[in-house]
């Protein structure tokens, strides 16, 4: 473009003109220039008044995990530091290999003693209104996640695509749209923070989560995603599975199971092999717990959204949501009656969706 509109310019123009109509013309060019998401998100955290902590959904998952640690990492990039802060306690073998081989900086939120009212948050791979977030006291300006849309409620800063299977293609994104390129620890972190959320590229996987792995695939250590999968489960989980799949019981293609721990991610990891049944096609897992009953769902039965399933069991009673294959719900000790067997309610209200759905 530069040269085209020079070449327009008289022959009799000044070399001063000339100069002048150079930079004129760069300047056009430059507020053109599409600004990034990244630039957006960074212009907003320059104006933070205190400490700026990134906060992913409790009990973080290896997506939520990569996912902060990639943004901290394109943050620091342009220079705005952060703090990634988390609430309840990381239960998975893997989480926790995580920390340790990616070297991520997490803090409980109980043990980040200066957050407060003045300092923000950015909500990595989780959105204000779920259950699984606590309300931490920082002011929450900016949202990045890939699960239902829950409303702005507030931010300053909006990226939710509840399309993608993870939250990590987001990130890398970021980088690659913005010229950055990872170092091979984060690399890492980001192609198994996507694998473990499609289910290796299966489950919910869109276009972006699959150029996003390959982008990052080279970049990454592939020995270290071996090491992870060396560590998914432990000895105790073992034995909880065990008894958990004793439970199992299949009507058609519908598989329930109900396990005893309070271990939220071992719920969803156990719903896992239940649809990996020959022949099971949807699987309504549940724990119970002191203060209610928390409820997995997944399906890979195009016709049946585990979303639409988990908040038909909990409707009336609790809440539920997530993607059209995974998704959780709660219901409160409060809004169970003593008359009716939990165990019961689950499965009849399962079963009325399923046929309801095969009337229409
Ligand atoms: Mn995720």
């Amino acid at each position: 473009m530069l040269p085209v509109l020079l070449a327009r310019l008289p022959e009799y123009a000044t070399s001063a003109t000339k100069r002048l109509a150079c930079s004129v013309v760069r300047a056009m060019l430059l507020a053109m220039k599409q600004e990034t998401k990244l630039d957006r998100l960074c212009a907003l955290l320059k104006g933070a008044p205190d400490e700026i902590f990134l906060q992913p959904h409790n009990v973080p998952d290896p997506d939520a995990i990569a996912s902060c640690l990639g943004l901290q990492y394109l943050l620091q990039e342009r220079g705005v530091a952060s703090a990634i802060v988390y609430d309840r306690d990381i239960e998975k073998a893997n989480s926790l290999r995580m920390l340790e081989l990616f070297q991520v900086p997490m803090i409980a939120a109980s043990k980040a003693h200066t957050l407060g009212a003045e300092d923000w948050a950015v909500l990595v791979d989780a959105q204000k209104g779920n259950a699984n977030l606590t309300d931490l006291a920082t002011d929450e300006v900016a949202v990045i996640d890939h699960h239902q849309y829950m409303g702005n409620n507030g931010y300053r800063f909006e990226d939710i695509r509840p399309d993608l299977g993870s939250c990590s293609a987001i990130i890398a994104e970021y980088a690659f749209e913005n010229g950055i390129e990872f170092p091979p620890r984060i690399a890492t972190a980001l192609v198994y923070g996507i694998l473990m959320d499609t289910d290796n590229l299966t489950r919910g996987a869109r276009s972006l989560d699959i150029d996003m792995f390959y982008r990052l695939y080279g970049l990454a250590d592939i020995a270290l995603i071996n090491d992870l999968k060396g560590a998914e489960i432990t000895v105790e989980d073992l034995s909880l599975y065990a008894d958990a799949f004793k439970t199992v019981e299949i009507y058609d293609e519908l598989g329930f199971l109900r396990l005893k721990s309070a271990n939220d991610s071992l719920l969803g990891a156990a719903s896992d092999i239940v649809v990996s049944i020959a022949g099971v096609n949807v699987v309504v897992s549940y724990a119970l717990r002191a203060q209610g009953v928390k409820l997995s769902t997944r399906s890979i039965d195009k016709a049946v959204k585990a979303n639409d399933l988990v908040r038909y069991i909990v409707k009336d009673l609790g809440f539920g949501g997530g993607h059209d294959h995974m998704a959780g719900g709660f219901i409160p000790i409060e809004a169970l009656s003593s008359a009716r067997g939990i165990d019961t309610l689950i499965k009849h209200r399962a079963i009325r969706f399923l046929e309801e759905l095969q009337l229409k």
